[in-house]
């Protein structure tokens, strides 16, 4: 971050972005808002606490700290004449834990310095070492588990209950860093936390607690995709409850909230009419446990201005190279799969808009000039064909030299020569929700796509030199297991020309048109978990005749064949889909870089690590096998839809519960 005083302050206002996400680049929401509000004379400071957390995650002072607070806690459990079933759970994490225990900086040399990043097995290396700290973590945090992409309990969806133990047992890995971080923040006014993607929930509350601590009379909010879809699927009596933790909530985009709320903050005159005119602010009523909701807006994006970065440090990310986000639309011009509920979209509140291609040229090329970047990553639900086409003109008319990847849907317009202008104007990498090679699934999807096309159009730009990634899911309602197994045919015939692909499993998300018309898709029901409160996570069952059974063996059997002929990997890291190190790998070696497996990493990619300090008394094995056990017959229970079909048990009180009397 820059030192200088006066980016640094905001005048008063700040926009936080919580951990645990995307490491290797700065996520676009804030920059996004930062930039508008700059046009508009309005200054906010930007604070990444994702990234600067890593880095005190990293510290040598944290990690001795750890290993010291694992010794102790090895020794106290060790020590004892028996154990229960979870101090057992504890045990195995903090033995298995501590031999891990290390300086971790090595590992970040490697990710930011580009002759050992590219170097495969140093790589792998180093890799390893960061999911070594996340099982630290875990053994240090039980029972709560951490990694770029998730943050959460050993079961149980994050509620109330569980956020109040998280936040009053001091639970979270960054305590001390973000008491140092507040206590440089002055006499904020206004704190704004970006809660985007689901791993960052449990952080943002979090930090709501400390700043409410710290800052009695600083007006605290959320915004972001995340608490959008709680906002919207949740309970009222849940939706009153986030009003413990802050004063408002913004919905959908924020940029004109923010631009409404910031002046009316800083004035003398606070009617409440005046906050309840703002769009798409929600904030408690005048009366008892009411909720007040300015009108809804969906942005103009004619009206959006360069993100600004200006905060963020785009070097200082875990990654050799630098690269930006920008998002020239936002929505999807498509919108009708069945399964999708990408941000705002089947509110209807998030209807497909782009920037005019004029200024979205001089905004790649203001950023290009302002941070020195050559890379850019796309980041919005798709582009249509004719803007892809005419940004792609525009970027080789003004001999504009950037490289970049995005989202596109497959269309008949995505000619060979139209797939050699999008190269020749930086393109190399792409990333197409192809979901099924079974035509009937297709249309059962709504996807408006064939095989026959997306054979055809993959190879357009396959041949042009783009390299292609393939998501695809299998059992979407009403899929039969044939189905599934043509998906993976169409894979295995086509992997000549698929560069990277993941064969996911169906999830069934909010706001879906599946979840909004359950029995159009043979599903007999859709219910929760009583902790999942925020209504994040829905569960269902099929109607009985239209089951398609469990994912079959066969199938895991084949997505296992294909995937021993790539290098794939889980995100961030290179190896998965849309990443930025994957996009690195892409650049640096060519598209067929993921299309053949990598060299093993050898025998010292993992760390041989510390002895323990004393001879473990109990069998970790034995430890592992009984909560195993003790796992499979909770869950099974604790999934299962009550007599009303409507919840299943599954909390943290309940699983408590369960542990003391089991
Ligand atoms: C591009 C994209 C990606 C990219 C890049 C992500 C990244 N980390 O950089 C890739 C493909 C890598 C990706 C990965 C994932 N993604 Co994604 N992704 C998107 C997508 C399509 C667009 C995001 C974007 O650029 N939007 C443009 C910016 C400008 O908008 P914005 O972020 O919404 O910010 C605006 C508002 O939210 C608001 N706002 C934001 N913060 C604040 C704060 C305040 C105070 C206020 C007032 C307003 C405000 O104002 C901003 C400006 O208008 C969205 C879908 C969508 N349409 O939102 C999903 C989405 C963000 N992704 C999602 C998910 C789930 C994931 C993954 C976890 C998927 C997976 N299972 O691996 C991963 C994990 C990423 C991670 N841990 O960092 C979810 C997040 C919600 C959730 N349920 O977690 C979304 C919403 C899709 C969905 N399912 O609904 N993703
Ligand atoms: S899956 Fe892709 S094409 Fe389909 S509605 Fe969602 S964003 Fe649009």
């Amino acid at each position: 971050m820059k030192n200088s005083q006066q980016t640094k302050q905001g005048n008063g206002s700040f926009l936080i972005f919580p951990p645990f996400a995307d490491p290797t680049w700065a996520y676009v929401g804030l920059p996004a808002l930062k930039g508008y509000l700059r046009t508009r004379g309005i200054s906010v400071a930007l604070r990444d606490y994702n990234i600067e957390g890593l880095y005190f995650l990293l510290a040598g002072k944290t990690m001795e700290e750890w290993r010291q607070r694992l010794t102790e806690r090895f020794q106290a459990l060790n020590s004892q004449p028996g154990l229960t079933l979870y101090e057992q759970m504890e045990y195995r994490r903090v033995a298995e834990a501590l031999p891990l225990c290390r300086d971790f900086a090595a590992c970040l040399s490697v990710m930011r310095d580009p002759r050992q990043f590219y170097h495969k097995k140093k790589y792998l290396r180093a890799r390893d070492g960061f999911e070594d700290l996340f099982q630290v973590l875990a053994a240090v945090c039980f029972p709560f588990r951490f990694s770029f992409n998730r943050a959460d309990h050993l079961v149980a969806p994050w509620d109330f209950n569980l956020l109040d133990h998280y936040t009053a047992q001091q639970r979270s890995p960054f305590d001390a860093f973000y008491r140092q971080q507040l206590g440089e923040l002055g006499q904020p006014r206004f704190i704004g936390l970006s809660l985007t993607f689901v791993s960052q929930i449990p952080e943002t509350f979090y930090l709501c607690r400390l700043i409410r601590e710290y800052f009695p009379g600083c007006f605290l909010m959320l915004g972001g995709p995340c608490i959008d879809q709680i906002m919207r699927n949740t309970s009222e009596e849940t939706a009153r409850g986030i009003f413990a933790y802050v004063d408002a909530v913004g919905l959908q985009e924020g940029e004109k909230t923010l631009e409404q709320l910031l002046p009316l903050l800083n004035g003398e005159n606070r009617e409440a009419a005046r906050f309840a005119a703002i769009p798409n602010l929600l904030m408690k009523g005048t009366t008892d446990g009411s909720l007040r909701r300015g009108p809804s807006l969906t942005f103009d994006l004619a009206e959006a201005a360069t993100p600004d970065y200006g905060d963020l440090e785009p070097g200082r990310y875990l990654a050799p190279d630098r690269l930006l986000l920008y998002s020239p639309t936002r929505g999807c011009y498509w919108n009708k799969c069945s399964f999708c509920s990408y941000g705002f979209n089947q509110s209807g509140r998030h209807a497909y808009r782009e920037i005019p291609v004029e200024r979205a040229v001089s905004d790649l090329r203001a950023m290009q000039q302002e941070f020195g970047v050559k890379n850019f990553y796309l980041s919005c639900d798709v582009l249509a064909p004719r803007y892809a086409f005419a940004l792609a003109e525009r970027i080789i008319q003004e001999g504009l030299d950037i490289r970049w990847s995005t989202d596109l849907r497959i269309e008949p317009s995505y000619t060979p020569e139209r797939c050699r202008l999008l190269h020749q104007a930086g393109l190399r990498a792409v990333a197409f929700g192809i979901e099924s090679g079974a035509d009937r699934v297709l249309r059962l999807m709504n996807k408006g796509t064939d095989v026959s096309l997306i054979r055809r159009i993959n190879r357009n730009f396959h041949e042009a030199g783009i390299a292609t990634s393939w998501m695809t899911f299998l059992n979407h309602p009403g899929e039969t297991r044939q189905e599934g197994g043509e998906t993976l045919e169409l894979i295995d015939r086509q992997s000549g020309m698929v560069d990277q692909f993941i064969a996911g499993e169906f999830n069934l998300t909010p706001g879906s048109l599946i979840f909004c018309h359950p029995g159009q898709y043979g599903i007999a029901s859709v219910y929760h978990t009583q902790g999942d409160v925020f209504r994040l996570f829905p569960l269902f069952n099929m109607a009985a005749n239209v089951s398609p059974g469990p994912r079959q063996e066969e199938l895991e059997e084949k997505i296992e064949t294909i995937s021993q002929r790539y290098h794939l990997d889980h995100y961030p890291w290179a190896g998965a889909i849309s990443t930025h190190h994957s996009f690195l790998y892409l650049l640096h070696e060519g598209q067929r870089v993921f299309a053949k497996p990598w060299p093993p990493p050898g025998k010292k990619t993992r760390h041989k690590g510390n002895a323990l300090p004393l001879h473990p008394k109990f069998s970790l094995a034995d430890c592992q096998r009984r909560e195993q056990a003790f796992m499979n017959r909770y869950l099974t229970e604790a999934l299962q839809p009550g007599k009303n079909g409507l919840q299943a048990p599954l909390s943290y009180d309940h699983f408590h519960n369960a542990l003391r009397h089991r």
